[in-house]
Protein backbone atom coordinates (compact mmCIF):
# COMPACT_ATOMS: atom_id res chain seq x y z
CA UNK A 1 0.00 0.00 0.00
CA UNK A 2 1.83 2.89 -1.11
CA UNK A 3 2.11 5.70 1.62
CA UNK A 4 3.75 8.88 0.05
CA UNK A 5 1.56 11.52 0.35
CA UNK A 6 1.01 10.72 4.18
CA UNK A 7 5.16 10.30 4.61
CA UNK A 8 5.82 13.64 2.55
CA UNK A 9 2.91 15.40 4.95
CA UNK A 10 4.53 13.79 8.32
CA UNK A 11 7.86 15.53 7.68
CA UNK A 12 6.20 18.20 6.81
CA UNK A 13 4.34 18.71 10.01
CA UNK A 14 6.91 17.64 12.50
CA UNK A 15 8.59 20.97 11.47
CA UNK A 16 5.47 23.33 12.52
CA UNK A 17 4.05 20.63 14.91
CA UNK A 18 5.15 19.38 17.75
CA UNK A 19 5.16 15.21 16.99
CA UNK A 20 3.96 16.31 13.78
CA UNK A 21 0.32 15.71 15.28
CA UNK A 22 -2.31 18.05 17.54
CA UNK A 23 -3.12 15.01 19.96
CA UNK A 24 -0.10 12.00 20.53
CA UNK A 25 -1.78 8.81 19.86
CA UNK A 26 -2.36 10.05 16.84
CA UNK A 27 1.45 9.86 15.68
CA UNK A 28 1.06 5.74 15.44
CA UNK A 29 4.16 5.38 17.86
CA UNK A 30 3.15 2.39 19.43
CA UNK A 31 2.72 0.61 16.15
CA UNK A 32 6.33 1.87 14.74
CA UNK A 33 4.93 3.75 12.10
CA UNK A 34 4.32 7.03 10.30
CA UNK A 35 0.71 8.26 10.49
CA UNK A 36 -1.77 8.52 7.83
CA UNK A 37 -3.18 11.86 6.47
CA UNK A 38 -6.63 11.69 5.84
CA UNK A 39 -7.59 13.33 3.34
CA UNK A 40 -11.70 12.88 3.39
CA UNK A 41 -14.50 10.16 4.50
CA UNK A 42 -17.67 9.01 4.04
CA UNK A 43 -19.99 6.82 5.96
CA UNK A 44 -17.53 3.92 7.83
CA UNK A 45 -14.62 4.80 5.21
CA UNK A 46 -11.85 7.04 5.41
CA UNK A 47 -9.78 7.58 2.26
CA UNK A 48 -6.32 9.13 3.32
CA UNK A 49 -3.85 11.43 1.21
CA UNK A 50 -2.57 8.55 -0.91
CA UNK A 51 -6.10 7.81 -2.21
CA UNK A 52 -6.24 4.38 0.13
CA UNK A 53 -9.44 3.65 1.58
CA UNK A 54 -10.07 2.06 5.12
CA UNK A 55 -12.85 0.59 7.13
CA UNK A 56 -13.02 3.09 10.00
CA UNK A 57 -12.87 1.76 13.77
CA UNK A 58 -11.54 4.83 15.39
CA UNK A 59 -14.48 7.21 14.16
CA UNK A 60 -12.33 9.82 15.72
CA UNK A 61 -12.03 8.29 18.95
CA UNK A 62 -15.74 7.80 19.65
CA UNK A 63 -17.68 10.76 17.97
CA UNK A 64 -18.57 9.29 14.45
CA UNK A 65 -21.68 6.64 15.82
CA UNK A 66 -23.75 7.41 13.02
CA UNK A 67 -20.50 7.10 10.25
CA UNK A 68 -19.10 10.00 9.00
CA UNK A 69 -20.55 12.98 6.59
CA UNK A 70 -23.95 11.77 8.00
CA UNK A 71 -26.48 14.47 5.19
CA UNK A 72 -28.35 14.96 8.33
CA UNK A 73 -25.27 16.40 10.27
CA UNK A 74 -23.63 17.53 7.53
CA UNK A 75 -27.07 19.61 6.06
CA UNK A 76 -27.04 21.35 10.04
CA UNK A 77 -23.78 22.54 10.30
CA UNK A 78 -24.16 24.11 7.06
CA UNK A 79 -27.50 26.09 7.57
CA UNK A 80 -26.16 26.75 11.09
CA UNK A 81 -22.61 28.57 9.69
CA UNK A 82 -24.81 30.46 7.22
CA UNK A 83 -25.82 32.58 10.15
CA UNK A 84 -23.03 32.36 11.85
CA UNK A 85 -20.29 30.56 13.49
CA UNK A 86 -19.93 31.83 16.95
CA UNK A 87 -21.10 34.86 19.15
CA UNK A 88 -20.25 34.60 22.79
CA UNK A 89 -23.69 35.17 23.50
CA UNK A 90 -26.57 32.57 24.87
CA UNK A 91 -28.27 30.65 21.36
CA UNK A 92 -31.21 28.59 21.64
CA UNK A 93 -29.71 25.60 20.37
CA UNK A 94 -27.32 25.18 23.43
CA UNK A 95 -30.41 24.87 25.35
CA UNK A 96 -31.88 22.56 22.89
CA UNK A 97 -29.02 19.98 23.03
CA UNK A 98 -28.68 20.68 26.89
CA UNK A 99 -32.53 19.26 26.80
CA UNK A 100 -31.90 16.45 24.86
CA UNK A 101 -28.98 15.77 27.22
CA UNK A 102 -31.15 15.67 30.35
CA UNK A 103 -34.12 14.20 28.93
CA UNK A 104 -31.30 11.18 27.84
CA UNK A 105 -29.29 10.58 31.08
CA UNK A 106 -30.63 9.78 34.09
CA UNK A 107 -28.32 11.50 36.77
CA UNK A 108 -28.43 15.06 34.55
CA UNK A 109 -30.90 17.35 35.97
CA UNK A 110 -28.83 20.26 35.24
CA UNK A 111 -25.97 20.32 32.14
CA UNK A 112 -23.26 22.70 31.13
CA UNK A 113 -21.17 22.85 27.93
CA UNK A 114 -17.48 23.19 27.05
CA UNK A 115 -15.08 22.33 24.38
CA UNK A 116 -13.53 18.83 24.98
CA UNK A 117 -13.48 16.08 27.31
CA UNK A 118 -10.55 17.65 29.32
CA UNK A 119 -12.59 20.63 30.25
CA UNK A 120 -15.66 18.71 31.21
CA UNK A 121 -14.03 16.22 33.52
CA UNK A 122 -11.55 19.21 35.17
CA UNK A 123 -14.60 21.45 35.54
CA UNK A 124 -16.62 18.30 37.31
CA UNK A 125 -13.90 17.74 39.82
CA UNK A 126 -13.74 21.86 40.28
CA UNK A 127 -17.48 21.46 40.90
CA UNK A 128 -17.02 18.67 43.42
CA UNK A 129 -14.33 20.27 45.20
CA UNK A 130 -16.43 23.23 45.89
CA UNK A 131 -19.76 21.96 46.93
CA UNK A 132 -18.09 19.49 49.17
CA UNK A 133 -15.39 21.61 50.84
CA UNK A 134 -12.82 18.61 50.39
CA UNK A 135 -9.32 18.67 47.93
CA UNK A 136 -9.00 15.31 47.36
CA UNK A 137 -10.22 13.22 44.21
CA UNK A 138 -9.79 9.23 43.61
CA UNK A 139 -9.12 7.96 39.91
CA UNK A 140 -8.34 4.41 38.73
CA UNK A 141 -5.35 3.40 36.84
CA UNK A 142 -6.25 2.43 33.13
CA UNK A 143 -9.09 5.08 33.30
CA UNK A 144 -8.06 8.36 31.11
CA UNK A 145 -10.19 11.71 31.99
CA UNK A 146 -7.94 14.11 29.66
CA UNK A 147 -5.00 15.78 30.34
CA UNK A 148 -5.70 18.01 33.07
CA UNK A 149 -3.33 18.64 36.17
CA UNK A 150 -5.15 16.46 38.86
CA UNK A 151 -5.64 13.84 36.31
CA UNK A 152 -2.37 13.38 34.69
CA UNK A 153 -1.27 11.23 37.76
CA UNK A 154 -0.64 7.84 38.70
CA UNK A 155 -0.07 5.74 42.01
CA UNK A 156 2.01 6.59 44.72
CA UNK A 157 4.56 3.61 44.98
CA UNK A 158 4.45 1.25 47.78
CA UNK A 159 2.52 2.72 50.30
CA UNK A 160 2.61 5.97 49.69
CA UNK A 161 -1.46 6.79 49.36
CA UNK A 162 -0.83 9.90 47.65
CA UNK A 163 -0.28 10.45 44.08
CA UNK A 164 2.72 11.21 42.04
CA UNK A 165 3.11 13.52 38.67
CA UNK A 166 2.29 11.28 35.28
CA UNK A 167 3.41 14.15 33.17
CA UNK A 168 6.40 16.25 33.68
CA UNK A 169 4.99 19.78 34.33
CA UNK A 170 2.57 18.44 36.98
CA UNK A 171 3.49 19.47 40.26
CA UNK A 172 3.84 17.28 42.98
CA UNK A 173 1.88 19.19 45.40
CA UNK A 174 -0.69 19.13 42.02
CA UNK A 175 -0.45 15.11 42.38
CA UNK A 176 -0.41 14.77 45.93
CA UNK A 177 -4.03 14.95 45.93
CA UNK A 178 -4.99 12.46 43.83
CA UNK A 179 -5.31 9.16 44.92
CA UNK A 180 -5.10 6.09 42.52
CA UNK A 181 -6.91 2.86 42.42
CA UNK A 182 -7.23 -0.27 40.86
CA UNK A 183 -10.27 -0.69 38.10
CA UNK A 184 -12.78 -3.59 39.55
CA UNK A 185 -11.24 -3.20 43.25
CA UNK A 186 -13.37 -2.18 45.69
CA UNK A 187 -10.70 -3.30 48.16
CA UNK A 188 -8.04 -0.77 47.07
CA UNK A 189 -11.17 2.30 47.07
CA UNK A 190 -11.79 1.27 50.33
CA UNK A 191 -8.16 1.36 51.48
CA UNK A 192 -7.41 4.67 50.18
CA UNK A 193 -10.38 5.84 51.89
CA UNK A 194 -9.72 4.68 55.42
CA UNK A 195 -6.37 6.11 54.62
CA UNK A 196 -8.28 9.99 53.40
CA UNK A 197 -11.43 10.03 56.03
CA UNK A 198 -13.15 12.84 55.03
CA UNK A 199 -11.12 14.25 52.57
CA UNK A 200 -12.24 12.89 49.39
CA UNK A 201 -14.41 15.39 47.15
CA UNK A 202 -15.14 12.88 44.34
CA UNK A 203 -14.05 9.32 43.30
CA UNK A 204 -14.17 9.59 39.08
CA UNK A 205 -14.49 6.60 37.08
CA UNK A 206 -14.81 5.54 33.47
CA UNK A 207 -18.03 2.91 33.94
CA UNK A 208 -16.76 1.27 30.61
CA UNK A 209 -12.90 2.00 30.87
CA UNK A 210 -11.91 2.56 27.06
CA UNK A 211 -8.63 3.91 27.60
CA UNK A 212 -6.66 0.44 28.74
CA UNK A 213 -8.67 -1.03 25.67
CA UNK A 214 -11.93 -2.00 26.45
CA UNK A 215 -12.48 -3.47 29.89
CA UNK A 216 -16.12 -3.43 31.57
CA UNK A 217 -16.80 -3.02 35.14
CA UNK A 218 -17.04 -6.60 36.93
CA UNK A 219 -20.38 -7.23 38.63
CA UNK A 220 -20.97 -5.19 42.07
CA UNK A 221 -18.16 -2.71 41.15
CA UNK A 222 -19.91 -0.07 40.29
CA UNK A 223 -22.45 -0.86 42.25
CA UNK A 224 -20.06 -0.89 45.07
CA UNK A 225 -18.85 2.90 44.13
CA UNK A 226 -22.02 3.95 44.31
CA UNK A 227 -22.73 2.56 47.83
CA UNK A 228 -19.45 3.76 49.56
CA UNK A 229 -19.94 7.57 47.77
CA UNK A 230 -23.22 7.50 49.17
CA UNK A 231 -22.04 6.32 52.54
CA UNK A 232 -19.06 8.87 53.14
CA UNK A 233 -20.61 11.93 51.11
CA UNK A 234 -18.10 11.78 48.34
CA UNK A 235 -19.07 12.90 44.67
CA UNK A 236 -19.88 10.10 42.20
CA UNK A 237 -18.79 11.14 38.90
CA UNK A 238 -19.18 8.91 35.52
CA UNK A 239 -16.84 9.98 33.12
CA UNK A 240 -18.87 9.35 29.82
CA UNK A 241 -16.93 10.99 27.70
CA UNK A 242 -16.87 7.61 25.65
CA UNK A 243 -19.52 5.68 27.03
CA UNK A 244 -22.10 8.29 26.92
CA UNK A 245 -24.39 7.94 23.93
CA UNK A 246 -22.19 4.94 22.89
CA UNK A 247 -23.32 1.87 24.81
CA UNK A 248 -26.77 2.75 24.81
CA UNK A 249 -28.84 6.64 24.49
CA UNK A 250 -28.91 6.81 27.86
CA UNK A 251 -24.68 6.03 28.51
CA UNK A 252 -23.31 3.80 30.82
CA UNK A 253 -25.79 4.46 33.66
CA UNK A 254 -28.96 3.43 31.57
CA UNK A 255 -27.30 0.20 31.10
CA UNK A 256 -26.08 -0.38 34.43
CA UNK A 257 -29.28 1.31 36.15
CA UNK A 258 -26.65 2.88 38.39
CA UNK A 259 -26.94 6.58 39.07
CA UNK A 260 -24.08 8.96 39.15
CA UNK A 261 -23.85 12.54 40.80
CA UNK A 262 -22.20 13.67 37.88
CA UNK A 263 -21.71 12.79 34.28
CA UNK A 264 -19.03 14.02 31.43
CA UNK A 265 -19.69 14.05 28.63
CA UNK A 266 -17.86 14.35 24.93
CA UNK A 267 -17.42 13.01 21.55
CA UNK A 268 -20.99 11.81 20.45
CA UNK A 269 -23.20 14.98 21.70
CA UNK A 270 -20.71 16.93 19.24
CA UNK A 271 -20.95 14.93 16.09
CA UNK A 272 -17.51 15.43 15.51
CA UNK A 273 -17.25 19.17 16.17
CA UNK A 274 -15.36 20.23 18.97
CA UNK A 275 -17.60 19.62 22.21
CA UNK A 276 -17.80 18.49 26.06
CA UNK A 277 -19.90 18.72 28.74
CA UNK A 278 -20.47 18.08 32.83
CA UNK A 279 -23.86 17.96 34.40
CA UNK A 280 -25.81 16.31 37.36
CA UNK A 281 -27.99 17.03 40.16
CA UNK A 282 -29.29 20.36 40.44
CA UNK A 283 -28.07 21.50 43.57
CA UNK A 284 -24.84 20.67 42.66
CA UNK A 285 -24.93 22.32 39.45
CA UNK A 286 -26.20 25.68 40.65
CA UNK A 287 -23.11 25.98 42.59
CA UNK A 288 -21.55 26.95 39.56
CA UNK A 289 -21.11 30.67 38.29
CA UNK A 290 -23.16 32.72 37.75
CA UNK A 291 -25.50 31.06 39.58
CA UNK A 292 -23.19 30.23 42.17
CA UNK A 293 -19.80 31.02 43.05
CA UNK A 294 -17.41 28.05 41.39
CA UNK A 295 -15.75 29.57 38.44
CA UNK A 296 -16.06 28.00 34.90
CA UNK A 297 -16.11 29.19 31.61
CA UNK A 298 -15.00 29.55 27.96
CA UNK A 299 -15.42 31.56 24.90
CA UNK A 300 -16.17 28.78 22.36
CA UNK A 301 -18.80 26.80 25.06
CA UNK A 302 -22.12 25.74 23.31
CA UNK A 303 -20.63 26.87 20.12
CA UNK A 304 -24.17 27.07 17.95
CA UNK A 305 -21.49 24.55 14.99
CA UNK A 306 -20.96 22.04 17.61
CA UNK A 307 -24.70 21.92 19.09
CA UNK A 308 -26.14 21.67 15.63
CA UNK A 309 -23.92 18.99 15.05
CA UNK A 310 -24.98 17.56 18.48
CA UNK A 311 -28.62 17.97 18.21
CA UNK A 312 -28.25 16.31 14.53
CA UNK A 313 -26.64 13.06 15.97
CA UNK A 314 -28.84 12.76 18.91
CA UNK A 315 -31.74 13.05 16.56
CA UNK A 316 -30.94 10.21 14.77
CA UNK A 317 -29.40 7.61 17.43
CA UNK A 318 -32.62 8.21 19.75
CA UNK A 319 -34.60 6.61 16.51
CA UNK A 320 -35.90 3.30 17.80
CA UNK A 321 -33.91 0.68 16.71
CA UNK A 322 -30.89 2.32 16.01
CA UNK A 323 -28.86 0.35 19.17
CA UNK A 324 -30.29 -3.11 18.66
CA UNK A 325 -28.92 -2.79 14.85
CA UNK A 326 -25.55 -1.58 16.24
CA UNK A 327 -25.39 -4.06 18.74
CA UNK A 328 -26.16 -6.86 16.03
CA UNK A 329 -23.10 -5.08 13.64
CA UNK A 330 -21.11 -4.84 16.81
CA UNK A 331 -21.41 -8.39 17.75
CA UNK A 332 -20.63 -9.67 14.32
CA UNK A 333 -17.44 -8.15 14.19
CA UNK A 334 -15.77 -8.62 17.44
CA UNK A 335 -16.75 -12.59 17.62
CA UNK A 336 -15.68 -12.51 14.22
CA UNK A 337 -12.49 -11.25 14.86
CA UNK A 338 -11.87 -13.25 18.28
CA UNK A 339 -12.89 -16.91 16.22
CA UNK A 340 -10.44 -15.50 13.22
CA UNK A 341 -7.83 -15.65 16.04
CA UNK A 342 -8.58 -18.90 17.75
CA UNK A 343 -8.33 -20.64 14.09
CA UNK A 344 -5.08 -19.09 13.62
CA UNK A 345 -3.48 -20.51 16.88
CA UNK A 346 -3.33 -17.21 18.38
CA UNK A 347 -6.29 -16.60 20.71
CA UNK A 348 -6.84 -13.18 22.48
CA UNK A 349 -9.20 -11.71 24.82
CA UNK A 350 -11.63 -10.17 23.44
CA UNK A 351 -13.83 -7.78 25.34
CA UNK A 352 -17.31 -5.71 24.15
CA UNK A 353 -19.58 -3.60 25.32
CA UNK A 354 -22.24 -2.67 22.72
CA UNK A 355 -20.32 -0.61 19.95
CA UNK A 356 -16.90 -0.52 21.96
CA UNK A 357 -14.69 -3.78 21.61
CA UNK A 358 -11.02 -4.20 21.72
CA UNK A 359 -8.60 -7.56 20.98
CA UNK A 360 -6.26 -8.07 23.79
CA UNK A 361 -3.55 -9.63 22.99
CA UNK A 362 -3.08 -11.83 26.30
CA UNK A 363 -3.61 -15.53 26.86
CA UNK A 364 -5.63 -14.39 30.31
CA UNK A 365 -8.38 -12.06 31.56
CA UNK A 366 -8.29 -8.23 31.12
CA UNK A 367 -9.77 -6.69 34.21
CA UNK A 368 -7.30 -3.74 35.12
CA UNK A 369 -4.54 -1.64 34.30
CA UNK A 370 -2.39 -4.42 35.30
CA UNK A 371 -3.53 -7.34 33.55
CA UNK A 372 -3.87 -5.24 30.74
CA UNK A 373 -0.41 -3.95 30.49
CA UNK A 374 1.17 -7.51 30.01
CA UNK A 375 -0.42 -7.62 26.54
CA UNK A 376 2.23 -8.58 23.99
CA UNK A 377 2.17 -5.19 22.31
CA UNK A 378 4.61 -6.39 20.01
CA UNK A 379 2.52 -8.35 17.86
CA UNK A 380 -0.27 -6.19 17.99
CA UNK A 381 1.76 -3.70 16.07
CA UNK A 382 2.56 -6.62 13.54
CA UNK A 383 -1.04 -7.25 13.05
CA UNK A 384 -2.44 -3.46 13.61
CA UNK A 385 -0.23 -2.69 10.44
CA UNK A 386 -1.21 -5.93 8.60
CA UNK A 387 -4.76 -4.97 9.05
CA UNK A 388 -3.71 -1.68 7.60
CA UNK A 389 -2.80 -3.02 4.68
CA UNK A 390 -5.79 -5.00 3.62
CA UNK A 391 -7.67 -1.60 4.82
CA UNK A 392 -9.01 -1.95 7.87
CA UNK A 393 -8.16 1.24 10.12
CA UNK A 394 -8.20 0.16 13.73
CA UNK A 395 -6.83 2.28 16.84
CA UNK A 396 -2.94 2.41 16.58
CA UNK A 397 -2.76 1.22 20.13
CA UNK A 398 -3.54 -1.62 21.97
CA UNK A 399 -4.57 0.32 25.10
CA UNK A 400 -7.93 1.90 22.89
CA UNK A 401 -10.96 0.34 22.08
CA UNK A 402 -12.40 0.33 18.42
CA UNK A 403 -15.77 1.66 17.45
CA UNK A 404 -18.33 0.54 15.07
CA UNK A 405 -21.29 3.10 13.43
CA UNK A 406 -24.39 2.75 12.09
CA UNK A 407 -22.33 3.16 8.40
CA UNK A 408 -20.71 -0.35 8.99
CA UNK A 409 -22.36 -2.72 6.13
CA UNK A 410 -22.59 -6.37 6.52
CA UNK A 411 -20.12 -5.93 3.65
CA UNK A 412 -17.57 -3.70 5.84
CA UNK A 413 -17.67 -6.00 8.40
CA UNK A 414 -17.37 -9.55 6.42
CA UNK A 415 -14.09 -7.98 4.66
CA UNK A 416 -12.55 -6.98 8.73
CA UNK A 417 -12.92 -10.32 9.48
CA UNK A 418 -11.38 -11.75 6.52
CA UNK A 419 -8.79 -9.55 7.47
CA UNK A 420 -8.66 -10.45 10.62
CA UNK A 421 -8.24 -14.26 9.57
CA UNK A 422 -5.59 -13.55 7.01
CA UNK A 423 -3.69 -11.44 9.60
CA UNK A 424 -3.62 -13.76 12.89
CA UNK A 425 -2.43 -16.15 10.67
CA UNK A 426 0.47 -13.88 9.60
CA UNK A 427 1.43 -13.25 13.24
CA UNK A 428 0.39 -16.46 15.05
P1 LIG B 1 -10.80 15.17 25.09
O1 LIG B 1 -10.18 16.26 25.94
O2 LIG B 1 -9.75 14.41 24.29
O3 LIG B 1 -11.97 15.64 24.25
O4 LIG B 1 -11.48 14.10 26.10
C1 LIG B 1 -10.69 13.52 27.11
C2 LIG B 1 -11.33 12.21 27.55
C3 LIG B 1 -12.01 12.19 28.75
N1 LIG B 1 -12.60 11.06 29.19
C4 LIG B 1 -12.56 9.92 28.45
C5 LIG B 1 -13.23 8.69 28.98
C6 LIG B 1 -11.88 9.89 27.21
O5 LIG B 1 -11.83 8.74 26.49
C7 LIG B 1 -11.25 11.06 26.74
C8 LIG B 1 -10.48 11.10 25.44
N2 LIG B 1 -10.38 9.87 24.72
C9 LIG B 1 -9.21 9.74 23.91
C10 LIG B 1 -9.25 8.34 23.27
N3 LIG B 1 -8.61 7.37 24.08
C11 LIG B 1 -9.10 10.82 22.88
C12 LIG B 1 -8.06 10.57 21.81
C13 LIG B 1 -6.89 11.50 21.94
O6 LIG B 1 -6.39 11.70 23.07
O7 LIG B 1 -6.47 12.01 20.87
Amino acid sequence: MNHEQSSRLFQQAKVAIPGGVNSPVRAFKSVGADPLFIKKSSGCHIFDEDGNSFVDYVGSWGPMIVGHCHPDVVKAVQDTMTNGASFGAPTERETILANLVIDAVPSIEMVRMVSSGTEATMSAIRLARGFTGRDKILKFSGCYHGHSDSLLVKAGSGAATFGVPDSPGVPADFAKHTLTAEYNSLDSVKNLLAENKNAVACIIVEPVAGNMGTVPACEGFLEGLREICTNEGILLIFDEVMSGFRVAYGGAQELYGITPDMTTLGKIIGGGLPVGAFGGKREIMEKLSPAGGIYQAGTLSGNPLAMSAGIATLNIIKQPGFYQKLEEKSRAVAEGIAKAAKDAGYPIYSTRVGSMFCAFFSKTPVTDWPSASQCDTKTFAKYYLAMLDEGIYLAPSQYETAFVSAAHTDTDIDKTIAAATKCFKLVA
